[in-house]
């Protein structure tokens, strides 16, 4: 009659005012293989609640100090309790009872005597369906997450981008403050896939990717894959002087990283071309000329022989 390994491990907290019922479900659970905690009143449960962190709470209705119904109320406005059933097991047969307990939160009702078969199936679902609930959610994180990242380079991709740029425009714009964005595009790459082949070119948008990262380390600023092999980089709260040096240490950290271009027509190695623009956003005015200005000013670091930036 053990319940299996995953359960066994479960704790189940026990709330009821008097000691013989709390005797008589802890002695069967503990049978079942679960741990036990008890509590006498609402307060109590609430404070064992937020030390131990049961698995389900089996809820008394009428108690002294504070009631089922109280308690249950108080149990879910707890955020560590998102995920925990509480089962209300009490005398109370009447149908506004039952109503008020699912009102308040309880995800399931049983009444005493205590039916212990079913008890023991109620206990056992409840608890595999408030784990199944909490890995579905940490799987919808890790989507969410996956959603916005770029594949290749691990960086934000593009859909996080546009999605960070018009927060932060917007916020910009109520606060008043400079925004600042910068475009980089990588120099000749056409021919440095041409050169060493896709696999390799790869990598070597994978390095710039990680060089940038290393450098734009504030908290708020954001380093995006905005296309094949330009990358955008957000910057709230910064001005021209700031976007400047950035700017300035993308260039640079770029030809740090000394990758052999043989066959680029400005340097041995693998450089970027930068622009930039900086605006406090007005109510007035274009977020698509925003990003319009940045790769206008991209193109004249391009025109102008690359491996520059140009404001
Ligand atoms: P410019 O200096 O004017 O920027 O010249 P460019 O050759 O870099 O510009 P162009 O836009 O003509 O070529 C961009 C190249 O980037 C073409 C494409 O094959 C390459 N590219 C885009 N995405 C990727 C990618 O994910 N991996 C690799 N290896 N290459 C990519
Ligand atoms: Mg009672
Ligand atoms: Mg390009
Ligand atoms: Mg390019």
């Amino acid at each position: 009659m053990k319940a299996d390994a995953l359960e066994s491990q479960s704790l189940v907290l026990i709330v009821d005012d008097e000691p013989f019922i709390r005797l008589i479900l802890r002695q069967f659970l503990d049978r079942e293989g679960y741990q036990i905690a008890e509590a006498k009143n609402g307060i109590e449960a609430i404070k064992v609640f937020k030390e131990l962190h049961p698995d389900i709470v089996l809820l008394d209705a009428l108690m002294p100090e504070m009631d089922g119904f109280e308690c249950c109320t108080q149990l879910r406005s707890l955020d560590s309790s998102k995920y925990t059933p509480v089962l209300m097991v009490t005398g109370l047969e009447d149908q506004k009872s039952v109503d008020r307990a699912f009102a308040v939160g309880a995800i399931d009702y049983v009444t005493k005597p205590i039916h212990w078969a079913v008890l023991r199936q109620r206990v056992k679902r409840l608890i595999e369906q408030s784990q199944l609930q909490q890995e579905l959610e940490a799987v919808n994180m890790e989507l969410q997450r996956l959603a916005t990242i770029d594949g290749l380079t691990q960086i934000a991709n593009r859909r996080r981008f546009e999605e960070y740029f018009n927060q932060e425009w917007q916020r910009m714009k109520r606060d008043k403050c400079p925004l600042s964005l910068i475009l980089c595009d990588v120099d000749f790459f056409k021919l440095y896939n041409d050169t060493y082949g896709h696999r390799i070119g790869d990598r070597c948008l994978q390095e710039i990717a990680k060089a940038l990262k290393d450098i734009i380390k504030r908290p708020g600023d954001l380093v995006a894959r905005y296309g094949g092999e330009e990358f955008a980089v957000i910057l709230p709260n910064t001005n021209a002087e700031g976007a400047t040096y950035v700017a300035e240490k993308i260039c640079h950290a770029v030809r740090t990283l000394a990758i052999p271009h043989k066959n680029s027509q400005v340097s041995p190695h693998v450089t970027i071309s930068v622009g930039f623009t900086t605006e406090i956003p007005q109510p007035d005015s274009d977020i698509e000329e925003m990003i319009a200005a940045a790769d206008r000013a991209l193109y004249q670091a391009k025109t102008a022989g690359r491996d520059r930036f140009v404001q």
